[in-house]
């Protein structure tokens, strides 16, 4: 049965600058915590980098041109900040703002609405010398920069996301270490949970100081879907342990206005929270007009016997949560595929926050590709990836299905345009539902991206 999406609603690829641009040595950019973390031996489990990416700094303009063909109405791409400002306390490099309008402007051509994500992870590393997140002064510094696109781009931007997946920067990069710049030490992922907070709600005043306050501001969240293996009040409780460090950490703040104090009390092992000043939390608390969420897969917890931290846990007083492996046919991440808990979450999410717009800003599964020949193509090249697109298709069915069942969802951005630099694991997974051949950067179209176009055409599943 087909199921109708509602007038307007928003489809959207998304992707990430370090994952995407290259020229990291170009038109002034600077390093950033990424470049840093992925020239130390071992990081990167192919022992790439970000540096020639997608080269999507060149080509932008043949990826609008994918885009379109997919006819997609929004892209959510993100600032290299160490573009922007390349110097501590140094003035904004023209040349860096000058890339971004170029690509603004092209998309405004194209019809497509720019999604701006300030900050997806790729930190100027003079910010993370003088402390990175752990430091409340970079908070200070995002609301510069946050200011400074602002004034810079105006009203060429849709949407202004201020952070991307606060919980990664914070418990990947500085609690397990995973992810840059690499720090192990659960106190610091807690300042920097924090300071990443007060960034958002300084981002999002700095945005509204520039374009008043009808500036579109959003934040994008990666709310892990904790489900409890059983009814027990033991497991019960190790799922609300894990919600509240992973989960309302962030929304409290940003949503309600406050921490609970719940979080104080079961990371008190590891800090005192003194990092939070009297006014932060009202700083943080700004009138948001979505709120967008990444969802991939679901986690199955149950109460774990207390004792030591996990071996390579990243959150910190999860002793009594035990994560249990994924079952079912899992993605090549090792991820589990579980629609019908992004459903829950999207009601959950709309049932709490009755006004709030939400948009799924990722959604997408990694697998491995290979190329066909199809001389129907161009370019005589297929990439059938049968189960991407069945992924694809039973989560935009839950999506609508959320929907139907009064979850105010207004948005759908497939992650990831293209296939690129995953991070710690290199380029050796794809999420893209257009392929790239990194030795060549060829497009090679598969057919979840042609699913996706029929998708958007019929704005229905
Ligand atoms: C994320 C990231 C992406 C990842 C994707 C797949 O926000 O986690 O935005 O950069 O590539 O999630 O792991």
């Amino acid at each position: 049965m087909t199921i109708a999406f509602p007038q307007g609603f928003t489809w959207g690829t998304a992707t990430a600058s370090y994952q995407v641009e290259g020229a990291i040595h170009e038109d002034g950019r600077t390093p950033s915590i990424w470049d840093t973390f992925c020239a130390k031996p071992g990081t990167i489990s192919d022992g790439s980098s970000g540096e020639f990416a997608c080269d999507q700094y060149h080509r932008y303009r043949d990826d609008i041109a994918l885009m379109k063909q997919l006819g997609i109405g929004a892209y959510r791409f993100s600032v290299a900040w160490s573009r922007i400002v390349p110097q501590f306390g140094g003035p904004v490099n023209q040349t860096g703002i000058d890339y971004y309008l170029r690509l603004l402007d092209a998309l405004r051509e194209a019809g497509i609405k720019p999604v701006v994500t300030l900050y997806h992870w790729d930190l100027p590393q003079y910010l993370e010398d003088r402390g990175g997140w752990a430091d409340r002064d970079t908070a200070l510094r995002f609301a510069d920069y946050a200011g400074a696109l602002a004034r810079a781009f105006g009203d060429r931007v849709d949407t202004w996301t201020t952070l991307n997946e606060p919980w990664c920067t914070a418990y990947l990069g500085y609690g397990s270490g995973v992810h840059a710049p690499g720090i192990k030490d659960f106190g610091k992922a807690l300042r920097a949970v924090h300071h990443l907070n007060l960034a958002h709600g300084l981002g999002a005043r700095a945005v509204r100081a520039e374009l008043g306050d009808a500036a579109n501001v959003s934040v994008t969240l990666n709310l892990a879907t904790n489900v409890a293996d059983t009814d027990s009040p033991a497991d019960l409780a190790a799922k609300h342990r894990a919600d509240l460090i992973a989960n309302e950490v962030f929304l409290g703040p940003m949503l309600d206005g406050h921490y609970d104090p719940e979080i104080f009390d079961v990371t008190s092992d590891v800090t005192d929270w003194s990092f939070v000043r009297d006014g932060d939390e009202t700083i943080i608390c700004q009138p948001l007009n979505s709120l967008g969420v990444n969802y991939y897969s679901s986690s199955r917890v149950r109460h774990a016997k207390p004792g030591a931290v996990a071996e390579g846990a990243c959150m910190p007083a999860q002793d009594i949560v035990e994560t249990l492996p994924p079952t079912g046919e899992l993605t090549a991440m090792g991820w589990n595929q579980d629609p019908r808990v992004l459903h829950d979450m999207l009601c959950a999410l709309s049932k709490r926050y009755p006004e709030l717009d939400i948009l799924i800003t990722e959604n997408g599964s990694a697998w491995d590709d290979t190329v066909s020949a199809d001389p129907a193509e161009p370019n005589g090249k297929i990439i059938h990836d049968p189960k991407r697109v069945h992924y694809l298709e039973e989560h935009v069915r839950a999506v609508a299905d959320a929907i139907a069942g009064g979850a105010r969802v207004t948005g759908y951005y497939a992650w990831s345009l293209l296939d690129n630099f995953e991070w710690a694991l290199g380029y050796s997974k794809r999420f893209g539902i257009i392929g790239v051949d990194y030795a060549t950067q060829e497009r090679i179209w598969k057919d979840s991206g042609k699913r996706f176009a029929r998708i958007v055409r019929d704005n229905a599943i």
